[in-house]
């Protein structure tokens, strides 16, 4: 069932021990929201802990306690609550599922359209990310703001909207961010987030640019990771956040793709500009998303996975 955030806060004051979840190859979006809601949590006494099925990625260890984010298999407690954070779906839950199943009572937040409300309570939200839900929730809890909160929605709310360059940034996330912008340090988070990159994402990068390819007069732009590459570069998955937007950005292009080859299958990620729907293409590879920007894990070679993905797209541009 649907739920409001009232009833999401009087769950929290029902519950003592709340596992929070981030979804598998975390970005700034689950991981912010799911620091900044443990800082909320802590401030009410309530005992929470974070799990995550995928490593802390290289692009924010140092901008999040490493050591607090619990791998699901280590987790044998039965938690009175737990929350999904940013999740479109069960499977992005991927090995914390079986916690999250065994909690008392399920809550999910997030602000995909996609979202199937896999849980017991869920609050689906438009929203320029769940950053901008958990400041709003923070504020129904009737918790101030410090530092840490506040560092960690800004990761959050900046991350999703592109660093406030995406159509979904809106007068609300930038209102809320006003309100958090001197509790601390922006500069210095920003330059972590927006101005400094690994050696590794940087040969990542190269790679997949490497083997960029387009299709109608530029409007179709491919990027490619082979599985053999990740190794060769000494990269994971989690490294590859973003690589998608070099092809987004090329002028001509309306729809980009960046394909990551798995053991099995093919990551997908799509981004498109204007009212070009990438999210229905990725749903017909069980994935989902916004309208401009969704991803979804393929089963099958990559050759032929890119191919029904440019006859799909040729219909678009
Ligand atoms: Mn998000």
């Amino acid at each position: 069932m649907t739920c409001s955030l009232s009833d999401i806060k009087k769950a929290i004051g029902i519950a003592e021990n709340i596992l929070i979840i981030a979804h598998i190859q975390p970005d700034g979006d689950t991981l912010g929201s799911c620091f900044a809601l443990k800082a909320v949590l802590d401030s009410m006494g309530k005992n929470s802990d974070i799990c995550c099925e995928s490593d802390m990625p290289q692009r924010y260890a140092e901008l999040f306690p490493k050591q607090l984010l619990l791998q699901p298999q280590g987790i044998d407690k039965n938690y009175d609550l737990a929350v999904a954070v940013d999740c479109a779906d069960k499977s992005r839950l991927g090995k914390a599922q079986k916690a999250f199943k065994r909690a008392k009572n399920t809550i999910n937040i997030d602000h995909h359209v996609t979202n199937d409300q896999f849980a017991k309570m869920n609050y689906i939200a438009e929203a320029s990310s769940v950053g901008e839900i958990i400041f709003e929730l923070m504020c129904i809890v009737g918790i101030e703001p410090d530092e840490q909160i506040a560092r960690y929605l800004y990761i959050a709310i900046s991350t999703d909207t592109g660093n406030f360059t995406y159509s979904n940034t809106g007068r609300k996330c930038l209102s809320y961010v006003s309100e958090l912008v001197e509790l601390f340090d922006l500069r210095d988070v920003a330059d972590a987030l927006f101005r400094r990159r690994s050696l590794v994402l940087t040969k990542l990068i190269a790679r997949a640019l490497s083997r960029l390819e387009t299709y109608e007069d530029g409007k179709i732009a491919f990027v490619t990771l082979l599985s053999g590459d990740m190794k060769d570069i000494g990269a994971n998955g989690s490294d590859c956040e973003n690589i998608v937007d070099f092809a987004r950005e090329i002028e001509e292009t309306k729809v980009a793709v960046f394909f990551r080859e798995l053991d099995k299958g093919v990551k997908i990620s799509f981004r498109s500009k204007g009212d070009i729907d990438v999210c229905a293409v990725a749903a017909l590879y069980g994935g989902g998303g916004h309208l401009n920007a969704s991803g979804a894990c393929a089963s099958g070679n990559l050759k032929d996975i890119r191919e029904a993905v440019l006859a799909r797209l040729i219909e678009l541009v």
